[in-house]
């Protein structure tokens, strides 16, 4: 399989976290947002949101939204489970992988952030204020969304709420936001980081890559 990605890349790192965890060989096919690769004529083919991830299988399907490909490769590949077999328990840890993906990263992606700097003028303080205004909003109701206690957010085992958490607390950190009121959090994302498929996912990791 080729992982289509950016080594900042979160919904990346969330994807590159599930195929570790799978014990999956990938390639990287590295996309340079920086350059806006991603909205190049024949990245839009491959992905018509312009966005990365992008999984392309062995037989050339290609698959796109990290969310999406991570329950994909949870039917096709179901060891370790990534979500919970109950039905139930898994809309709770899907509804809780969305607050941090759709309410978070959502409105905080590049895209929205050009422009609110091109378009609408604003500065970096705005654009800083806006991001830290809903990363702790989202962050709040996450916090109350998974377990009170354990190892992580749902049992004793890491997956998808995990996954999107740890990519999350990465940007966070990156732009300096305050996550004292998030110490059931950060305590997950620990117990995230002992382990060696998220490390060897992390943007220091995949920044050694030289991409
Ligand atoms: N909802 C998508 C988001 C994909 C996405 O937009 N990824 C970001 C990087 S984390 C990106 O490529 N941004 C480029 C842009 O906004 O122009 C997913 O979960 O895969």
């Amino acid at each position: 399989m080729k992982l289509f990605s950016y080594w900042r890349s979160t919904s990346s790192f969330r994807v590159q976290v599930a195929l570790n965890l799978k014990g999956l060989t990938y390639d990287i096919v590295p996309v340079n947002l920086l350059t806006m690769e991603q909205r190049s004529q024949s990245y839009k083919t491959i992905n018509p949101a312009m966005g990365v991830p992008t999984l392309e299988l062995d037989n050339g399907q290609l698959l796109t939204q990290s969310l999406a490909i991570i329950r994909w490769l949870d039917t096709v590949y179901a060891h370790p489970p990534l979500l919970p077999k109950d039905p139930f328990e898994a809309a709770r840890v899907e509804a809780a992988a969305q607050v941090i993906a759709m309410e978070i990263h959502a409105v905080n992606n590049l895209r929205v952030l050009t422009y609110l700097k091109t378009q609408l003028k604003q500065t970096d303080a705005v654009k800083l204020d806006w991001m830290f205004h809903w990363m702790k909003e989202g962050l709040t109701a996450f916090q109350q969304l998974v377990s009170p206690s354990g190892k992580f957010c749902f049992g004793d085992a890491p997956g998808l709420a995990d996954i999107c958490l740890a990519g999350q607390l990465i940007n966070a950190r990156r732009w300096g936001c305050d996550l004292s009121s998030f110490g059931r959090l950060v305590d997950i994302d620990a117990a995230c980081r002992n382990i060696e498929a998220f490390r060897a996912a992390l943007p220091i990791s995949r920044q050694k890559q030289n991409w």
